[in-house]
């Protein structure tokens, strides 16, 4: 068994958020426990889909976030985000929404690795101007200084990080 939950990822653009999001959602799913994956990414598209990318509407957007994934942790669920929240005061309002059974896991990558990746070339077109505040071209990204975990994605493998991140959830919300 286990109690509800919230999985907070942060992290730049390309650091591995939604691969370890989706993952550590298997491992939990194979153990017989109950999961959702809010992605930024997706999230955009519908319940955020008013919202830009201002250090106000990123703001906006945690909240929310966080406000679905606080229904979600008292229905029982771990609920796993996976969502820049770029600023340490996004991330301190995640937790604020959330309350106990808010973990912070910041997933690392130097900005240097996540623009060699650039999965959907969106550094390359920020680096044109063609993109306005990019996270870490043209927009801060403050890196957590007390996460509950830091898992390092440029350095680290990916079997190795997903066992991490599965163990420290288990060992968070196992009851
Ligand atoms: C950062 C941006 C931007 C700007 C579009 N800055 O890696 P992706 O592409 O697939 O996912 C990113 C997503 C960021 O949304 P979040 O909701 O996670 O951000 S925040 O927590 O700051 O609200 C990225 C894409 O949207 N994207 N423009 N300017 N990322």
């Amino acid at each position: 068994g286990h109690s509800g939950g919230v999985v907070w990822l942060t992290g730049l653009s390309g650091s591995g958020k939604s691969t370890l999001a989706t993952a550590l959602e298997l491992r939990l799913f194979a153990r017989g426990w109950q999961t959702t994956v809010l992605d930024g990414d997706s999230l955009r598209t519908g319940l955020g889909r008013d919202l830009g990318f201002s250090t106000e509407d990123r703001a906006e957007n945690v909240r929310r976030a966080a406000e679905v994934a606080r229904l979600f942790a008292e229905a029982g669920l771990i609920a796993i985000v996976a969502l820049i929240s770029p600023e340490r005061w996004h991330r301190a309002l995640a937790g604020d929404v959330v309350g106990d059974g808010f973990r912070e896991i910041f997933v690392k990558a130097d900005l240097a690795i996540c623009e060699q990746r650039d999965p959907k070339g969106l550094y390359a077109k920020a680096r044109r101007g063609e993109i306005q505040s990019f996270t870490g071209v043209s927009a801060p990204y403050e890196a957590p200084e007390t996460p509950d975990l830091a898992i390092d994605t440029g350095t680290m493998p990916i079997d190795a990080a997903i066992d991490l991140l599965e163990s420290f959830t288990i060992t968070s919300f196992a009851g």
